[in-house]
């Protein structure tokens, strides 16, 4: 049964088809490999894609799919497809819009595995890619090559929180007929949806926000179904990086509370964000500046987000003599949990990267990544002040 579209917080706990499993409030975990067929004439059917119905978890899993619709409408896409870790989507899409010989147009900074894969691609099938700051549709389209492909970005970018504008690139990039992808794990649907600004492909590492709680490795994909339907038969079937269907279940429990959640870290991450600027051991702090109205951030971030980078005076030795001094605090990488976590880009996420990259990519060895988690901002703060204040 369809429902009428609700507002996003609505959403969150209801979007997608009606499922009813015995009045089940909690959607029931098919914790099953195969689904047997009534008939071998069932079977054939089945394959041949002429009835609905499942045939083997690794196809479609009826857990794992009420995730996978209720990411869609989140995200305002046609149709979602749950993946065993972020990597695994953003592996997926990468191999799907490329083939030997094309070309990738990045944003100036990336998650280092993403950055990682990648490398490999291109020492592997020649596959190459640049890095653009994408400031304005010019500097889209100064590298947008005949061999370009796609498009992949990430905003706010791991770990320097640069804010890419979506309708630059989109406009950009459509001009082309190159499609973008966004990868929008640092903002959730709830803050930000990529598809309503132009662009094509939405991909998370549910890992974090979606999660929520740091105990799930998971990724997710939304957009038009002519695309998603290619992935699902040929990049996910094949590949195989599925979700399994209890990870999926956690990620339904988290979205419950996404909007909540996402809107006490951003309060929480704003606090911490303007104390380390009037720190005098802090001599940079990166944060999305949503409250200026007329900025990227402004016009496409419902709020900040969970994430803050900051550079402290010094030089390595000194971030992580800070790191080492907090008391609660944990120092982890990952982000988007309860827990407030820190980490340093530089030997760890982006180790990966070489330094001279890293360097055109803005991350420092003295910049500092916190997530900032769900405990009082006042505790929190208080954490780092002493750790700062030696
Ligand atoms: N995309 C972004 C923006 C990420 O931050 C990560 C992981 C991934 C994709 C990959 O997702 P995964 O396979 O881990 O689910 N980011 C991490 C980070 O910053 N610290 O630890 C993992």
């Amino acid at each position: 049964m369809k429902r009428e579209k609700k507002q996003i917080e609505t959403e969150m706990i209801h979007g997608g088809p009606e499922r009813n499993y015995e009045g089940s409030l909690a959607a029931p975990i098919f914790q099953t490999s195969t689904f047997s067929f009534s008939s071998a004439a069932e079977g054939e059917r089945r394959f041949a894609g002429e009835e609905e119905g499942y045939i083997y978890t690794r196809l479609g899993n009826p857990t794992v799919r009420a995730l996978e619709d209720r990411i869609a409408v989140l995200e305002g896409g046609e149709k979602g497809l749950a993946f065993a870790s972020g990597m695994a989507a953003v592996s997926a899409v990468l191999i799907a819009l490329t083939k030997t010989g094309d070309h990738i147009l990045c944003s100036n900074g990336l998650y280092g595995c993403t950055f990682g894969l990648l490398t490999m691609m291109e020492e592997k099938y020649d596959i190459t890619h640049s890095f653009s700051h994408m400031r304005t549709e010019e500097e889209v389209r100064e590298q947008i090559t005949d061999r370009t492909t796609c498009v992949f970005i990430e905003t706010p970018i791991n770990p320097t929180m640069r804010v890419i504008d979506l309708e630059i690139v989109a406009k950009a990039a459509k001009e082309y007929g190159v499609p973008v992808v966004v990868d929008n794990t640092f903002c959730t649907p709830y803050l930000q949806r990529p598809l309503e600004k132009g662009c094509d492909i939405v991909i998370h590492s549910a890992t974090k926000y979606i999660s929520g709680h740091g105990d799930v490795i998971a990724g997710l994909v939304v957009g038009d179904e002519e695309f998603m339907n290619r992935l699902r038969m040929s990049e996910q079937k094949d590949i195989g990086g599925v979700l399994s269907p209890f990870d999926a279940w956690l990620l339904l429990r988290g979205l419950k509370t996404l909007h909540v959640r996402m809107d006490r870290h951003s309060s929480n991450a704003q606090v911490i964000a303007d104390k380390l600027a009037s720190h005098p051991r802090v001599e940079r702090v990166y944060y999305p500046g949503v409250r200026e109205i007329d900025s990227p951030a402004g016009r496409q971030m419902r709020n900040g987000g969970g994430v803050v980078a900051f550079e402290l005076s010094g030089g390595k030795r000194e971030a992580q003599n800070f790191i080492d001094r907090l008391s609660f605090i944990r120092i982890a990488v990952s982000l988007g949990d309860a827990e407030t976590l820190i980490q340093h880009p530089a030997s760890m996420t982006h180790a990966v990267v070489p330094a001279h990259k890293r360097e055109e990519m803005g991350i420092t060895d003295s910049l500092i990544r916190l997530s900032v988690g769900l405990e009082a901002a006042d505790d929190i703060w208080h954490d780092i002040y002493q750790a700062l204040s030696v």
